[in-house]
């Protein structure tokens, strides 16, 4: 049976920013995903994300693992997702970026800082996508939390994912953006300060959100200790390359992953790479 996308879930995905689709994944391929993250994880990569090690925002994040590309690659061919972004963004291709894992475990790691993924990813456009898989049954209290509409607002510095006292630590900071507002704050004196979207999710259920959305994941804690993630991010027709600011020597330019193939793209060029598999 092809899995489709509802009119309604279309029309979450472009003002909201994000949506649960329920029982997206079958047994099967959750099984498959699932083996490809533990893989992962026991496997880190060039980019393994080890600044948040010990502190209380303790988190494994590993991003765009050079030795599981061609499984991850090949296990994509067995998924859904080509004909769901296809559907979700009117492209006429999809293609397949990247993974990314975080995991959560011990029931003691806070809630990671909010940030748009395109304040570290050289790109920009409407046909760009995160499909967010976890493998746990996740409480809405413990799930992503996304700001409704933040996919069609201003882009922010990133998060330095750094400095665990300070969620809105910049990336940048050298004028080209303005800094995060501090979310968590602003809530804590007015929850209805933000309009912030989550939802409990189940084993085969996948969050779908646009990477411009402000997000972030919220913490594990004695209840449900453990979070294990599995996202896979997607661009179509529209997407674009655009520079990131220099003054970061981690993101300079082309950002910290597939740094050659985006030296060979200008400002406003179609993203477009060999390197990406396409899918539809
Ligand atoms: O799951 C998390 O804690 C963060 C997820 C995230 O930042 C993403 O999907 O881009
Ligand atoms: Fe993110």
């Amino acid at each position: 049976m092809e899995i489709k996308p509802t009119a309604e879930q279309i029309e979450a995905f472009r003002n909201d920013g994000a949506f649960l689709f329920k029982n997206c994944l079958t047994k099967e391929q959750l099984e498959a995903c699932y083996e490809a993250f533990k893989w992962n994880v026991a496997n880190p990569g060039p980019f393994n994300f080890r600044a948040l090690e010990g502190t209380k925002l303790q988190t494994h994040i590993d991003n765009a693992n050079p030795k599981a590309k061609e499984k991850l690659d090949q296990l994509m061919l067995t998924l859904p997702f080509g004909k769901i972004f296809q559907e979700l963004w009117g492209s006429e291709h999809v293609w397949y970026y990247a993974e990314e894992v975080f995991a959560k475990e011990g029931g003691k790691s806070g809630r990671g800082p909010w940030h748009q993924d395109t304040s570290v990813m050289p790109l920009t456009g409407k046909h760009w996508g995160n499909a967010w898989i976890s493998f746990q049954s996740v409480p809405k209290k413990n799930s992503l939390e996304i700001i409704r509409g933040s996919r069609n607002g201003i882009q922010y510095d990133g998060a330095s994912f750094s400095n665990a006292d300070d969620p809105t630590d910049p990336v940048y900071d050298d004028g080209t953006l303005p800094r995060l507002p501090h979310i968590d704050k602003d809530l804590e004196k007015d929850p209805n300060s933000w309009d912030v979207m989550s939802w409990a999710v189940e084993p085969g259920d996948v969050l779908f959100l646009h990477p411009h959305s402000l997000h972030g994941g919220a913490g594990v804690d004695e209840d449900f200790p453990t979070r294990h993630t599995l996202v896979f991010r997607f661009f179509g027709d529209d997407a674009t390359f655009r520079c990131l600011p220099e003054s970061s020597e981690r993101y300079a330019r082309n950002g910290a992953l597939f740094k050659e193939e985006m030296a060979k793209l200008n400002d406003g060029d179609p993203f477009r790479s060999p390197i990406f598999q396409q899918l539809v």
